[in-house]
C-alpha cells in the first residue's frame, strides 16, 4: 500500500485545468442570470483562473474556447496568463454556433461549409502555435433530427476527412482531442455520439490523436469507469472534461452529483496508470456555474477532483489484488469501499499546508476580499460564451 507521503506526492504531482467559460455569465435555454463580477474580457478570465490555482495550488492552466476568448495577439495572452501565475491550456475550437451550422460543420452536405469548419479548425491550431498550447479539443455538434435526414455513412467520410486534415497540421508535441456527446443538440444521431465512434477515428488517425471524455456526455447509467479503463489499457485516453449531472449535460460541479462515481473512475485512472503525468491524461473541467458563484464554483470542483484522486490512491492495491484473485467478492468490495468511506479532508489540509496553502482553499478564498473587488470594478460582464 502506498505510503502517506508517496500519496501526497501524486496529490502535489496533479493538473486540473479549468475552463475560462465558466468564470462567465451562463445559464439555460430559459434564462441567463447575471451575476456581479464577473469578466469583461479574456484577461479577467484568466485573473479568476489564477485566484482558483492561487488557492489550491493545482489548477495552473485554463482552457480558451474560440471565439468566445479571440484576441488578436495569442502570443501576448500567454504572456499576460503567465504574469498572472498560470498557463495557457487546451485550445477549444467552436463550429456549432453559426448560422452556417445547422446542418453541421465538418460533416455538413455542403463543401463550402466543411471548408469553412475545417479552416475554424487549422486556425485553432495556429493559436495553439501562439499560446504553446499543447491540446486542441475538439467537440462537433454535428449530427440530424430525423431519420433520412443525411446519409450517416457519409457523414462519418466526412468527419474522417476532417480530421485527417487537422491531425496533418499538428505540430510537434501537439495533440487532438476528440470529444463525444451522446446527444444535443442532435436528436436523432449525432456523429461523434459515444467513445467506441471516437476511439476508432483517433485509431485510425494516430498516437496523436486521442479520447476526450466529458463525464456528462453519456447515456444515464453509463458505466464511466469501465470506458476509462478501457481507453487507458488502449493508450487513448486522452483527457477529462469534468463535470457532474443528474439528467443529461447538466455541466454542475464535478463530484456534486455522484461523488462515489468520481471515485470509481478516479480508481481506474490510478490503476491504469494515468496519473503519471508521462500517461498524458489531462483533468479538465468543463462546467457552469448558472445559480452558485463562479470561482468558488471551480474551486470547490478542484477540491472534489483531489478528494476522489486521494480516496483512489488510498485503494489498498495488495488486499484488493488478493481478494479478488481469491474470489472473495465481499472482501474485494470492502477495500474499495474502505478507501471511499476514509475522510481525506484533513490529508488534503496537510499537503495544502505543506505546500504553503491555506488548507482551506474556499474559505481562504472567501476572505481574500477578491470577490468584494471584482464585483465593484467590473461593471457590465460578459457572457460565458453559450448565450453570447
Ligand atoms: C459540449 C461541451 C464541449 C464544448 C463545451 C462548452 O457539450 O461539453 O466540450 O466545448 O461543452
Ligand atoms: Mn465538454
Ligand atoms: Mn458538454
Amino acid at each position: 500500500m502506498a505510503t502517506t507521503s508517496e500519496i501526497k506526492q501524486q496529490l502535489r504531482a496533479q493538473r486540473i485545468e479549468t475552463p475560462s467559460w465558466a468564470y462567465g455569465n451562463s445559464g439555460t435555454r430559459f434564462k441567463v442570470f447575471a451575476q456581479p463580477g464577473v469578466p469583461r474580457t479574456v484577461r479577467e478570465k484568466i485573473d479568476d483562473a489564477a485566484q482558483v490555482h492561487a488557492f489550491t495550488g493545482v489548477a495552473p492552466s485554463v482552457a480558451l474556447h474560440i471565439p468566445w476568448d479571440r484576441v488578436d495577439d495569442y502570443a501576448a495572452l500567454a504572456e499576460y496568463a503567465e504574469d498572472a501565475g498560470v498557463r495557457l491550456g487546451a485550445i477549444n475550437a467552436n463550429v456549432f454556433q453559426d448560422d452556417d451550422y445547422k446542418l453541421g460543420s465538418v460533416t455538413n452536405p455542403d463543401p463550402r461549409v466543411r471548408r469553412k469548419a475545417l479552416d475554424h479548425l487549422l486556425e485553432c491550431v495556429d493559436i495553439m502555435d501562439a499560446t504553446g498550447s499543447r491540446d486542441l479539443k475538439l467537440w462537433f455538434a454535428d449530427g440530424t433530427n430525423y431519420p433520412g435526414q443525411d446519409d450517416i455513412r457519409d457523414r462519418q467520410d466526412r468527419l474522417a476527412e476532417a480530421l485527417a486534415a487537422v491531425y496533418e497540421r499538428l505540430g510537434e508535441g501537439q495533440r487532438m482531442l476528440l470529444e463525444y456527446k451522446l446527444f444535443e443538440p442532435a436528436f436523432y444521431t449525432t456523429d461523434v455520439p459515444d467513445w467506441g465512434t471516437a476511439y476508432a477515428h483517433c485509431l485510425q488517425l494516430g498516437e496523436r490523436a486521442q479520447v476526450c471524455v466529458d463525464t456528462g456526455h453519456h447515456a444515464p447509467g453509463t458505466n464511466i469507469e469501465f470506458i476509462v479503463a478501457v481507453l487507458l489499457r488502449a493508450g487513448k485516453l486522452g483527457a477529462f472534461d469534468f463535470n457532474s449531472r443528474f439528467y443529461a449535460d447538466d455541466d454542475l460541479m464535478v463530484g456534486a452529483a455522484d461523488p462515489f462515481q468520481l471515485f470509481r473512475i478516479m480508481v481506474e485512472v490510478v490503476r491504469g496508470g494515468g496519473l503519471d503525468p508521462a500517461a498524458g491524461v489531462a483533468f479538465m473541467l468543463d462546467q457552469c456555474h448558472n445559480v452558485e458563484p463562479k470561482i468558488p464554483g471551480q474551486i470547490r470542483s478542484v477540491c472534489n477532483v483531489q478528494e476522489a484522486t486521494a480516496k483512489a490512491l488510498l485503494v489498498d492495491r495488495d488486499a484488493l489484488t488478493a481478494a479478488q484473485r481469491s474470489g472473495d467478492v465481499i472482501g474485494a468490495n470492502d477495500v474499495l469501499m474502505d478507501a471511499y468511506k476514509t475522510d481525506v479532508r484533513p490529508l488534503l489540509g496537510e499537503l495544502r499546508a505543506e505546500m504553503g496553502l491555506d488548507p482551506d482553499p474556499m474559505a481562504a478564498y472567501l476572505r481574500s476580499g477578491y470577490q468584494e473587488r471584482i464585483a465593484a470594478d467590473r461593471v457590465g460582464g460578459a457572457q460565458a460564451g453559450w448565450g453570447a
